[in-house]
């Protein structure tokens, strides 16, 4: 599953537009997942969007994702389901969805990072990265250093979010990200899908740049210089 650049449609930070736009110019920018996030709207409305956007999302081959709401995740046919600490817990949601039905986890700590992964979660996010006004109740920014230490605790695919924008980019994706989840940096941006495509190419670099590092580091150098010189050996022979 790729979850490089993850988009969370919400409408309030759209300027007007609707989740549909949203996901339509997300997309066309890039974006690997849309998730489906509205706190505003009752079950049957949430409902009629999700088909949209699952309708969207189908055709293009994006993930999609639904916050907070199994329930509606499983009514709409979406991928998965994004849960908080507060939300059903993963082995219960596991049970009631489909084989192959993803899974996300709002993590802040390393250790609800480790409980995530044991509770058979397919990716976790890092929730706030840094602090955001786009999440009132998001609490301050837990940071790169937190961010490196759930990178090194667990397997899983780990997404930061929260405060994250083409000027800080990099360095999460140095720390370890495999994804980053955004709403401003895309969403409130006058061109989304500029936005988008801006924060995919820089993802894209930074993930190239780092795989590359984690080539040359000196312990691996010196492996393939001693791998070199038994070849050359054999071959003198
Ligand atoms: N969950 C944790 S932070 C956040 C959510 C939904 C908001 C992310 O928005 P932004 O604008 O990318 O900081
Ligand atoms: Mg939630």
């Amino acid at each position: 599953m790729k979850y490089d650049l993850y988009v969370i449609t919400d409408e309030e930070i759209a300027g007007g537009l609707s989740h549909a736009e949203i996901a339509q110019l997300a997309i066309a920018g890039g974006a690997d997942v849309i998730q489906l996030r509205d706190k505003v709207h009752g079950c049957p409305e949430l409902i009629r969007i999700g088909r949209t956007l699952r309708e969207i999302t189908k055709k293009s081959g994006t993930l999609f994702i639904i916050n907070d709401r199994l329930d509606v995740a499983l009514t709409c046919g979406a991928d998965g389901v994004h849960l908080g600490q507060d939300d059903i817990c993963a082995g219960v949601a596991r049970q009631l969805a489909p084989p192959g039905f993803i899974i996300g986890i709002s993590v802040g700590t390393v250790e609800e990072a480790v409980r995530a992964e044991q509770e058979s979660a397919d990716y976790i996010a890092l929730s706030p990265v840094f602090s955001t006004a786009s999440k009132y109740n998001a609490g301050p920014g837990h940071g790169l250093e937190v961010l490196r230490q759930i990178r090194q605790n667990v397997s899983l695919p780990v997404i930061a979010i929260g405060g994250i924008n083409r000027d800080n980019v990099l360095e999460v994706i140095a720390a370890g990200a495999d994804g980053i989840a955004v709403i401003s940096g895309v969403v409130g941006s006058p061109d989304i899908t500029i936005a988008a495509q801006e924060l995919k190419n820089s993802i894209t670099e930074c993930k190239e740049k780092r795989d590359q590092d984690n080539e040359n580091t000196p312990e691996k150098l010196s492996l393939r210089s001693a791998r070199i010189f038994l070849a050359n050996s054999c071959l003198t022979k």
